[in-house]
């Protein structure tokens, strides 16, 4: 299947699982409610929702099994996105083509939005059903342990406290890891888990995971630099402006542009234990990732 194919119909299903999963917008409290539901589906790109059906395919489960898993990531990296905008945090006032969460709603329904879909992933991650390997249990601990404090919010804790000075290489990988690339390895983690993946399976997309996270996250500081907010449907220029460490500020663009090449190729090269078959589609997605311009 052609790759974007693949995407928008990922996308679909996930949009209409999560439809089903979230409480709809009347149901009280109805503003918190429509809140969750305005950035829920404001059109993402359902990244890390394809990424974890894929990684399940590549373990021999279904994309479909994997459905619930894929939208407890999406519900979960929704709330990082409503509250990294935050006044508090990235003040921005654009995000997936519309007005932020607080624009639209104020700063304390925002930050309860955000609380509750962080709170609802591990609902709807608690109701997986286990394997001969994993159960549930497994599945909670795994989302906890990447967007908690020692990844996810760590990250983003360096990242506040890197504010205004130099950061070294080193310091600008452990945000990146603690920000982007958690969250994705949970993603191909979470895949392979559900379908009962094996310990080499389970390194493989680990390794994957990593290098794939960090090159999104390259491309992400590079489009800062030559996308517009019409075509990312969030603000640019930003980064520069504040004078925030990125890849092209430190190494050059250039440089981030082959850094973000040869995390692809060891992604690619990651997935060595995998058949063709079983592969190709998560394959696609690394090469995809890497040319996208949005
Ligand atoms: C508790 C205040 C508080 C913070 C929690 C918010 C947070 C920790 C961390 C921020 C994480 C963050 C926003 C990282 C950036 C990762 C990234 C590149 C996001 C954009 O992902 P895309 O391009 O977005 O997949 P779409 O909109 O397509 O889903």
């Amino acid at each position: 299947m052609d790759i974007k194919e693949l995407i928008r119909e990922t996308a679909a299903k996930v949009e209409a699982r999560l439809d089903a999963l979230l409480p709809d917008e009347t149901t009280s409290p109805a503003t918190l409610h429509k809140a969750m539901r305005y950035s829920v589906f404001a059109g993402g790109k359902r990244i890390r929702p394809l990424l974890c059906m894929e990684a399940a395919r590549a373990c021999g489960g279904s994309e479909d099994a994997a459905l619930n898993a894929a939208c407890a990531l999406e519900v979960l990296h929704t709330y990082t996105l409503i509250h990294d905008d935050l006044p508090c945090m990235d003040d921005d006032d654009l995000r997936r083509g519309r007005p932020t969460n607080h624009k639209v709603f104020g700063e304390g329904i925002a930050v309860l939005a955000g609380d509750a879909l962080l709170t609802e992933a591990f609902a709807i991650l608690a109701r997986v059903p286990g394997n001969e390997r994993y159960d549930a249990s497994d599945y909670v601990a795994e989302l906890a342990y990447r967007t908690g404090s020692l990844n996810l919010v760590g990250g983003q804790v360096l990242d506040l406290e890197g504010e205004g000075r130099t950061l070294t290489l080193d310091e600008l990988e452990a945000i990146h890891d603690g920000k982007t690339s958690a969250l994705i390895m949970a993603a191909v983690r979470l895949g392979g888990m559900s379908a009962g993946c094996t310990a080499e399976q389970l390194d493989a997309l680990t390794a994957y995971g990593h290098d794939l996270g960090r090159a999104f996250q390259i491309i992400d500081d590079i489009l800062d630099v030559t996308s517009s907010p019409e075509v990312l449907g969030k603000s640019v220029g930003k980064d520069v402006r504040e004078q925030k460490a990125t890849y092209p500020a430190l190494i050059g663009m250039d440089a981030a542009r082959a850094e973000a090449r040869s995390l692809t190729a060891s992604a690619r090269a990651a997935l060595d234990v995998f058949s063709d078959k079983r592969r190709e589609n998560l394959l696609a997605i690394n090469d995809y990732l890497l040319k996208r311009d949005y």
